[in-house]
């Protein structure tokens, strides 16, 4: 039986990408009945097709993850897109969707857009990017109005499925143009945000950008830790993570334990303040967050 990805659900139909790259028409029937799945964008096939448009899903495999809004499966990474100004780059945004990142098990890369708008801040954002660096992430300085840094980013998105995230007026769309011109994506689109009414049914779609797929809407829409228990907080930290090897106590939560690494880290100028001052102010928020019923 032929295998493929679920690229684009709509009005009960679902477009499969074969392996062997036809877009095939399914409908999800047989899928429902069999194991009660509903087959999301994203989700690797098993399908059955008399020609394009007469597709059956018969099975859909494992996912790897699953995002609530968007609504999409197997997001293998996120292009996290801060601007360097117009709004100024925000280290405490960047940790927050780093946060969701790593809890979601999806690759981040941080891609730092309108770098040609930088000139005196520019040293700023290159001492960001080697902290970001060292921590353990991908970091690529661009600029779609001079195309800087595309070369760079290009490879990354080959043979995976990416999610782009950040605040609107970043540049997301800007970039994506700029990679791929005849996407026409609007850009400095203010009244989609508004025209997102109760009533208008958001679907998702995979497009192809450079050697691989890219949802078409931005991920992580809710910037809020409702799932995430302290405990996780450190593995969502991976430079936290790695010193906490040499904190004294087993499960010490940086914070009032002695003989913490990770704060003296801080101290000696090993680990920048502010990953620890977003780190503390994370494991509060938790915290304090309300119970769900
Ligand atoms: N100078 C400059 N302007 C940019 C760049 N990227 C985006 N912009 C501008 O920033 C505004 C918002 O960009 P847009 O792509 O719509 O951001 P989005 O909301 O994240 O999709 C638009 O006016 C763009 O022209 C860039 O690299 N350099
Ligand atoms: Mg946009
Ligand atoms: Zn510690």
């Amino acid at each position: 039986m032929p295998e493929g990805k679920i690229i684009k659900a709509l009005s009960g139909f679902y477009y499969v990408l074969s392996d062997d790259d036809q877009v095939i028409q399914c409908r999800g029937r047989g899928v429902f009945r069999l194991n009660k799945v509903t087959p999301l964008v994203g989700d690797e096939v098993v399908f059955q097709a008399e020609n394009e448009s007469e597709g059956y899903i018969l099975e859909v495999k494992d996912r790897k993850n699953e995002l609530v809004r968007p609504p999409i499966s197997n997001v293998d990474q996120a292009i996290l897109v801060f601007s360097a100004v117009e709004p100024d780059f925000s280290t405490s945004l960047l940790d927050r969707f780093l946060v969701l990142v790593e809890f979601n098990r999806i690759k981040p890369i941080i891609c730092v857009t309108k770098m040609d708008l930088t000139s005196d801040d520019r040293k700023k954002i290159e001492m960001y990017r080697d902290q970001y660096m060292k921590a353990g992430y991908e970091v690529i300085l661009t600029s779609s109005e001079t195309e800087d840094g595309l070369e760079q980013l290009l490879p990354h998105l080959k043979g995976v499925i990416s999610v782009f995230a950040g605040q609107s007026g970043v540049g997301k769309s800007s970039l994506l143009n700029a990679i791929r011109p005849d996407l026409e994506l609007k850009t400095n689109d203010i009244s989609s945000h508004l025209g997102r009414g109760k009533h208008t049914t958001r679907h998702v779609e995979l497009i192809k950008v450079g050697e691989g797929l890219v949802a078409d809407t931005p991920g992580f829409s809710s910037l809020e830790f409702t799932d995430i228990e302290v405990e996780d907080l450190n593995y969502c930290f991976p430079d936290i993570e790695k010193l906490s090897e040499d904190c004294k106590f087993r499960g010490c939560i940086h914070l009032k334990e002695p003989k913490c690494a990770v704060k003296e880290a801080v101290n000696n100028g090993e680990l920048p303040v502010y990953r620890y001052e977003h780190y503390e102010l994370f494991v509060q928020e938790i915290k304090e967050r309300k119970p769900r019923y």
